[in-house]
């Protein structure tokens, strides 16, 4: 059997397969309120096979949204908003995954397809953007952002806590804390952004305590028998990788010992234009030595588009699971269609049990 459909068991959760769609934001929620597009957007992705599906960066505060129509989990609005969601993504027979998230210095943003920059000033939708320090990131967003004071940071703090809890009554299986991409908790680690002088800035520490604070705090809340993992750029490719490779693994290695059932090893993205070698599973390499020097659960997304690839990586002990995000916008039935490439002849690793059963008797392989 392909390395690739084997089922995987985490906590209490099994996937199916080792394939997870990554969280992508939709930009269609109102208010934070997630809505029909939701439902069928993801109901699509699972009927079409993946493992586990991450919901989108969800926003845990207002002022943590990329765009005004991002999703949020600060009320209990939208909370109640993601129950048909979740009842989606499990009819399809995948695992109900969510990120929660808060943007720091790259929120107040258009959608990608209205300009991908900062909302004007005088728009009335707009608001200002917190950080760590009040450096803006540049490029398409160059406002710069208010430097958070120590009631700001307990709150949003919090405000994870508050998220996590209602993604649980949601019925979500599997969070994702958004440490990645130069977003806010990204932005704490990284010397780019965080050039504070109390004890959330200078050392590695220091610039750690932020994301270690909120994972210990959101473990509190999140059931133990239920996957607790973090997306977390562990490199920038702004020629320091080593070092901050060598920190990002010891941060991991913090991560696990704070309560981390996985880690979705991505980029940083603090600053903008940075060497990053694209490729096919480009990241599948440092994924891996982040798995073996913390001996922790991994996955990793970044190219990842030939069944073949996605096999070798974990087959080859890269990964534990592959996440497949664009080939996956692209055709939500990519499973299935890399179940008949790598030959697997069993239904009930890319389709929902009513389907799997009726196809396992005409043998999926030949059907
Ligand atoms: C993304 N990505 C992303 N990442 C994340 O951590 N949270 C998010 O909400 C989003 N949103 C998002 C929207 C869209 C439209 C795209 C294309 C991407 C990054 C995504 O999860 C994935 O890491 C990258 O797309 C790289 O994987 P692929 O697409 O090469 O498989
Ligand atoms: C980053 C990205 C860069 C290049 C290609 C694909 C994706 N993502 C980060 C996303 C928002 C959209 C862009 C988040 O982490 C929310």
């Amino acid at each position: 059997m392909a390395a690739l459909f084997e089922p995987f068991k985490l906590k209490d959760v099994t996937l199916r397969n080792r394939i997870a769609i990554p969280p992508m934001c939709q930009y269609m929620a109102t208010e934070g309120v997630v809505n029909d597009w939701h439902i069928g957007h993801y109901g699509a992705l699972a009927r079409g096979g993946a493992g586990l599906i991450v919901v989108e960066a969800t926003a845990v505060a207002p002022e943590g949204r990329i765009t005004p129509k991002c999703a949020g989990l600060w009320s209990d609005e939208q909370a109640k908003a993601f129950i048909p969601v979740v009842k989606a993504i499990k009819d399809g027979g995948a695992v109900p995954g969510i990120q929660i998230a808060h943007a720091g210095r790259k929120a107040n943003a258009n959608r990608p397809w209205e300009g991908d920059d900062h909302i004007a000033e005088d728009d009335p939708r707009a608001w200002q953007t917190l950080a760590p320090s009040a450096i803006p990131f540049g490029k398409h967003l160059p406002r710069t952002p208010r430097a958070m004071t120590a009631e700001d940071i307990a709150r949003v703090r919090q405000s994870f806590v508050d998220a996590a809890r209602r993604a649980y009554e949601a019925g979500f299986e599997w969070i994702e804390l958004h440490f990645a991409h130069g977003y806010l908790a990204q932005s704490f680690f990284s010397e780019h952004s965080n050039q504070r002088t109390d004890m959330y800035g200078g050392s590695f520490d220091n610039r750690s305590r932020f994301l270690l604070e909120t994972l210990a705090a959101v473990r509190q809340v999140w059931p133990a028998h239920l996957p607790l993992t973090a997306r977390f750029g562990v490199i920038e490719f702004d020629g320091k990788d080593e070092q901050t490779l060598a920190e990002s693994i010891e941060l991991a290695r913090r991560f696990k010992s704070s309560g981390l059932d996985l880690l979705s090893v991505s980029i940083g993205f603090t600053i903008p234009d940075t060497n990053i070698p694209w490729g096919p599973g480009f990241m599948a390499p440092i994924a891996e030595q982040v798995r073996k020097a913390v001996d922790i659960p991994v996955t990793s997304a970044w190219g990842f588009e030939s069944p073949e690839v996605a096999e070798r990586a974990v087959k080859e002990k890269q990964l534990d699971i592959v996440s497949v995000g664009r080939a996956l916008l692209a055709n939500p039935h990519w499973p299935y269609a890399a179940a008949r490439a790598l030959n697997v002849d069993k239904a009930a690793r890319v389709l929902p049990a009513p389907y799997a059963r009726w196809l396992e008797r005409y043998n999926l392989g030949q059907f």
